[in-house]
């Protein structure tokens, strides 16, 4: 037990001291009268001392507050401690912001991916592929080899290759019908009237083992100063007539008086995609060619993307069974057509990649989409095989 003592000028006065420190546990054990201060046995002042002692509980209370304390403190230690830490925490997440903003210095995200798809990721990437194409043929090399495999490079391009000839699908084969009537719609400016007089001199001459067909062409375009006089020149150059309709009447009439030939081919005016009512007075004017008419929509190779899924919405009601891909001479890239072609789900029937008539016109065939790819080495003989031969010699 410990004793303790406390003095002062009165017993009320020590008292008093002595409950406000120590409250209710001080038990008084005695009290004397003393005498302090003064000098040299003068001036000394009378005063009361008490002793006292502290109760056991009244000890583990406060040692229990001190055991209080002593936690409060550690737990206040410790929340400053993770402060601390989460300050630490912000300041890198805030440096990574920084890292991160700064497009220059990236993190790519070829950085976590395995060498050889990374390469050919960033491959793709040159070559125009969409991200979600290039995302899905990845996933695809990443699901099929196995780590060993994906360190073989060139079969892992050979397949990724394959998977993007595989994706080209091209229209099937047309219902045989007298005459056979394809019809060009598409933005203005892609090319129609130059693919028009380009398919009549490939069916005319025979190109491309096509059997020699009589050929018609008519054009709804003549409301553009020099648009009919074009058609008429290429038709005069090739000793074939053109027709110009301007009514859906007109239109069945003049197919009506061409029945014997083998093909009709209709050239219209170009139209933009945002314009919805030009393109519906277009469309009631096609329905005249009748249910068995192919129509076919022609987009430029340059065209961005997102603007090709535009045009493609735009042109859905002519309910066209393919896609002719112009001006393939004027992008060294192919990845968008494709990417949009695939992820819409269109067949191409014709590509042009040139503005004489008549070379530059091909059927659609993957191997010449394939041809174009930059940076990817082409297994000709294999890809053959799989896709039949080609003429792709240089014109
Ligand atoms: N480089 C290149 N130019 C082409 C190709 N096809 C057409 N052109 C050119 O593109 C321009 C427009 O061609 P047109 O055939 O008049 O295009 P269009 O779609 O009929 O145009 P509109 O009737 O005005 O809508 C012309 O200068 C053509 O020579 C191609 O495959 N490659
Ligand atoms: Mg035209």
């Amino acid at each position: 037990m410990q004793y303790l003592v406390e003095q002062g000028s009165s017993h009320r006065e020590v008292l008093e001291k002595v409950r406000a420190r120590y409250g209710d546990a001080a038990q008084v054990l005695s009290h004397r009268m003393i005498r302090s201060g003064g000098f040299l046995g003068l001036f000394t002042r009378e005063g009361v001392e008490i002793t006292f002692y502290l109760k056991d509980d009244a000890i583990k209370e406060s040692e229990k507050k001190r055991i209080d304390v002593e936690d409060d403190k550690r737990r206040l230690l410790e929340r400053m401690n993770q402060e601390k830490a989460l300050q630490e925490v912000l300041s890198e997440v805030r440096s990574l912001k920084e890292f991160v903003a700064d497009g220059a210095s990236r993190p790519s995200a070829h950085d976590s991916e395995h060498p050889t798809l990374a390469r050919l990721d960033q491959l793709l990437e040159e070559n125009d592929f969409s991200p979600v194409y290039r995302a899905e043929l990845i996933a695809r090399a990443r699901s099929e080899f196995s780590l060993d495999e994906l360190d073989d490079y060139d079969s892992v391009e050979e397949a990724i290759v394959i998977w993007i000839g595989d994706r080209i699908s091209l229209p099937p084969l047309p219902r045989e019908s007298k005459p056979r009537i394809v019809v060009l719609v598409g933005p203005t400016g892609v090319g129609k009237t130059t693919t028009i007089a380009k398919l009549a001199a490939m069916h005319k001459l025979g190109i491309e083992q096509i059997p020699v067909q009589s050929v018609r062409m008519i054009t709804i375009d003549n409301y553009r100063i020099g648009a009919l006089q074009q058609i008429e020149t290429y038709g005069s150059i090739m000793g074939l007539p053109v027709s110009s309709v301007e009514t859906a009447q007109d239109l069945r009439q003049t197919i009506a008086m061409y029945r014997e030939t083998d093909l009709i081919l209709v050239d219209t005016i170009g139209k933009s995609p945002r314009d919805a009512v030009r393109l519906a007075e277009m469309q009631q004017l096609l329905d005249a060619c009748g249910p068995a008419a192919e129509v076919y929509l022609a987009v430029a190779a340059t065209t961005k993307t997102q603007d090709m899924y535009d045009v493609f919405r735009q042109f859905e009601p002519f309910r066209y069974r393919g896609v002719v891909v112009t001006k393939l001479d004027e992008t060294g890239r192919v990845g968008n057509v494709l990417s949009a072609l695939a992820e819409k789900g269109k067949a191409v029937a014709w590509i042009t990649d040139g503005q004489r008539v008549p070379v530059d016109i091909e059927t659609a065939h993957p191997l010449r989409f394939l041809m174009n790819l930059e940076g990817f080495r082409l297994n000709r003989p294999k890809l053959e095989e799989r896709y039949g031969s080609v003429s792709l010699s240089p014109k």
